[in-house]
């Protein structure tokens, strides 16, 4: 599938240091030990209603990640998927009597608009579930021929896998059953199914139901994936196992990196699926989890309609800790816009305060676990001792105003890069 294209990446002076993140699996901050070409899979979107600001947190906390690696030295090879076949598309489309394959590629299109306006690096691999379906079926295949997963005997066709055989079960998110079962509950599992031989087991493939879209499956049964299975064979086609990052909101650490980890470790009967499970905490709008299915939104694409400079939508949604369960507001908006404004009226200075310990903090605190409100701090401090320059004191006459010439474009130069936040993106006003 075609992604979005690449906004420019200033190259800057020096290398930053080693990326650590916190490893849900290990529960502490680690280092990532990435070879030359760092590897990371982002869980992408299901495709039936716009981005909203929870959704494009979680991308902005991962082009951090990308961006750290980056200025470490690193390629990085990054995959993410689209979800668009599935469970919430098919009853939305049929909700809106719509075509589901429409419904998907027009909120496709509009998250590429999204992530292009944020300024998100684009993943080098984007691939729809329905375009792995030849290598999920094949994944199924094989996992029913080991044994290790079984059909149901209820002529649905369904496939699951059976977890009581997959000796890293718990390994990724570290619950105890009873929360399992909760959660799996909750999010899109089925442990009150008859027939299941564990009630956490998960569904591999989905038999043909009548007025659903349906491919030919495992061992003749038509029918559409299961969702975890999605995730372990795009990332096994693409960078395979043991990579460095897989990361998602938290709202995946059960039962989805959970099973898509024990599918893939099932399947080459190696470990680990990767070597760090990342997750941004959640969104929330007035009291609550932003999400599809309660309704409580604020999309993206609605903020730029309004005008709003999406720099400012980034800068807002960074100026949180990426692990931090935190709330959208409109003070949260209104703060970001205020604090873009001085950061471009420090930018276009001639000179300012001194460039190099800003470019260091900031790559000091993100490799520290993205550590974006430090990150901003430095640059806050920064503008602000640059713009308390009177503009000529430093009696060169240029009226550039004090300091070090040129720090004001190594600044930005480390904002955009670091951050990911033009500064000259706008006409500046200075004042
Ligand atoms: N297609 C699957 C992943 S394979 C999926 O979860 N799609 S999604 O559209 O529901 O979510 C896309 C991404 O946004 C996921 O990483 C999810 O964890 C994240 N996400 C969803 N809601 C929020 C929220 N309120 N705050 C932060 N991240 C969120
Ligand atoms: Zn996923």
């Amino acid at each position: 599938m075609l992604a979005w294209p690449a906004p420019l990446l200033p190259t800057l002076p020096g290398a930053g240091p080693v990326l650590r993140l916190f490893d849900t699996a290990r529960g502490e901050v680690v280092a990532t030990t990435p070879d030359r070409v760092a590897r990371m899979y982002v869980c992408g979107i299901t495709p039936y209603d716009a981005t909203h600001l929870g959704h494009a947190a979680t991308y902005l906390a991962f082009d951090l990640v990308n961006r750290v690696w980056r200025d470490a030295g690193h390629g990085v090879h990054y995959v993410q998927n689209v979800t668009d076949i599935d469970d919430p598309l098919l009853e939305r489309a049929e909700r809106d009597g719509e075509d589901w394959v429409v419904l998907g590629m027009r909120e496709t299109a509009l998250f590429r608009e999204d992530m292009t306006a944020l300024r998100v690096l684009p993943p080098d691999d984007y691939v729809g579930a329905v375009a792995a379906i030849p290598q999920i079926v094949a994944h199924v295949e094989t996992l029913l021929d080991e044994g290790l997963a079984y059909a149901l005997d209820d002529g649905t066709g369904d496939v699951y896998h059976d977890v009581a055989q997959a000796p890293g079960f718990g390994d990724e998110s570290g619950y105890d059953e009873a929360t399992m079962l909760a959660l799996s509950a909750e999010r899109g599992g089925d442990p009150d199914r008859p027939g299941k031989r564990n009630r956490l087991d998960p569904l591999l493939w989905r038999g043909r139901r009548e007025g659903e879209p349906s491919w030919p499956g495992p061992r003749g049964t038509a029918g559409r994936p299961g969702w975890h299975i999605e995730c372990a064979a795009i990332a096994l086609d693409t960078i395979g196992m043991g990579f460095d990052v897989q990361g998602g909101g938290s709202d995946l650490v059960f039962p989805h990196h959970e099973f898509s980890a024990v599918h893939a470790e099932a399947l080459t009967a190696t470990k680990p699926f990767a070597r760090a499970y990342v997750h941004a905490a959640m969104i929330g709008l007035d009291g609550e989890k932003m999400s599809k299915s309660r309704g409580n939104l604020v999309f993206v694409s609605k903020l730029r309609g309004e005008g709003v400079d999406p720099m400012a939508v980034r800068l807002a949604l960074l100026s949180g800790h990426y692990r931090t369960d935190r709330a959208w507001t409109a003070d949260l908006l209104a703060a970001a816009e205020e604090r873009l404004a001085t950061w471009r009226r420090a930018a276009v200075r001639g000179a300012g305060a001194p460039a190099a310990p800003v470019l260091a903090g900031l790559r000091e605190r993100l490799a520290d676990d993205l550590d974006s409100p430090g990150a901003i701090a430095l640059v806050d401090a920064w503008a602000a001792a640059t713009l308390a320059g009177d503009g000529d004191g430093d009696g060169d006459g240029d009226g550039d105003g004090d300091g070090e010439d040129g720090a004001p474009a190594m600044v930005a130069d480390a904002v955009d890069a670091l951050l990911g936040v033009d500064l000259f993106g706008a006409a500046p006003q200075e004042g």
